[in-house]
């Protein structure tokens, strides 16, 4: 494997939320050059708290490809403090959201602009400009959508529910709360118009990539980018790496199985990296007209973020080699001649 060779590639972009989307991103960040990839961020799991506006997922990729997050967590600011936090509960506030000192700063920063007028976008664009991250990072939306999960103690937002509940009560439905009045940020249908090759990160299609689809606007953009669309599978053998993605996909009447990734993003994707564990869906997926890469899409360490990555881009290029040449079949290449060894 090529793994470390920086590509030439055209323009990347990314479908990006959670823990293990960001993963894969940091991978890629290591091998496309700065400004060709576009990591396109859930914006489902934000909220206001004190007054600050938080946004977790644009965090955790704006921390991971910065260098800043903390990694055994994969979310917030390394080595962080939690003083402010203390000084809210000594006044009797609820704590279970840690904010730390540093992670503040950013929400700081981030409020007082949205306050100028600026866009959550512009915001975004211009956080990451100043961490001296190369990639562009752009939330889905400017508009506010809010994930909701229905739980028999009644609709909870998403970090009540995944971090005050642990995500232990049965989900019922998921809910995107402003979906139908957003609309894709231009920068956003931007990059899925102008990428040459677009990826749906491993992360839960049903909580960090379902609040994008339900974007109005967005879902369309994607079935029509002229770009070549791989989703790689957040499952591996029927089970997450982490988090409620299985409760939520069965709540959405999905399988969790790479068939219920397929039918998460059908009409959207023109392939599906699998892991090697659930080689045997490889069949019924290309029933459904999906070319399928199967390999360990278990991400240990940085090497693995690194050799996952490098495996996506090349199975991109020979499939869009191979789309290249559906298209114009013309007279079949043969080989040179072979030299006499
Ligand atoms: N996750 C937790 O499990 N516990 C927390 O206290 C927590 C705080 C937190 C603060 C800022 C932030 O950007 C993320 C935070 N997360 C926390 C992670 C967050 O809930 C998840 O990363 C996403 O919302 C799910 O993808």
């Amino acid at each position: 494997m090529s793994a470390g060779r920086p590509r030439t590639a055209d323009r990347v972009a990314v479908l990006s939320g959670g823990i293990g989307g960001v993963k894969l991103v940091e991978g890629l960040t290591e091998l496309l050059p700065g400004d060709a990839l576009s990591v396109i961020c859930n914006t489902g799991d934000d909220l206001e708290l004190w007054g600050l506006h938080v946004s977790p997922d644009v965090d955790t990729v704006l921390y991971t490809l910065s260098g800043l997050v903390n990694r055994e967590q994969g979310w917030g600011v390394e080595s962080d403090t939690y003083e402010a936090l203390e000084m809210v509960k000594r006044y009797g506030e609820a704590t279970w959201f840690l904010l730390g000192d540093r992670d503040i700063g950013t929400h700081l920063l981030r409020t007082s602009m949205l306050r100028q007028g600026r866009r959550l976008t512009e915001v975004t664009l211009e956080l990451a400009r100043r961490l001296g991250i190369g990639a562009r990072v752009i939330p889905a939306t400017d508009d506010p959508v809010r994930t909701f999960v229905l739980t028999p103690d009644g609709e909870l937002d998403f970090q009540t529910y995944f971090v005050r509940r642990r995500f232990e009560p049965p989900v019922e439905e998921v809910r995107f709360h402003g979906a139908d009045d957003a609309v894709p940020s231009p920068e956003a249908a931007a990059a899925l118009l102008t990428a040459s090759t677009i990826l749906i990160a491993p992360s839960n299609p049903v909580a960090s990539i379902g609040p994008m689809l339900a974007v109005r606007g967005f879902r369309q953009a994607l079935a029509q980018a002229g770009g070549l669309r791989v989703a790689i599978s957040p499952l591996i053998g029927g089970e997450a790496v982490k988090g409620p993605t299985v409760q939520m996909m069965e709540a959405t009447n999905l399988p969790a199985t790479p068939i219920g990734v397929a039918q998460a993003y059908e009409g959207l994707i023109d392939a599906l990296v699998i892991d090697r564990q659930d080689v045997a869906y490889k069949p019924e997926l290309e029933e459904f007209g999906l070319s399928v890469l199967a390999t360990d899409t278990l991400m240990e360490g940085f090497e693995g973020r690194l050799r996952l990555a490098a495996e996506v881009l090349d199975y991109c290029s020979v499939l869009g080699l191979k789309r290249a040449r559906e298209r114009e079949p013309g007279p079949r290449k043969e080989p040179g001649p072979r030299a006499v060894d």
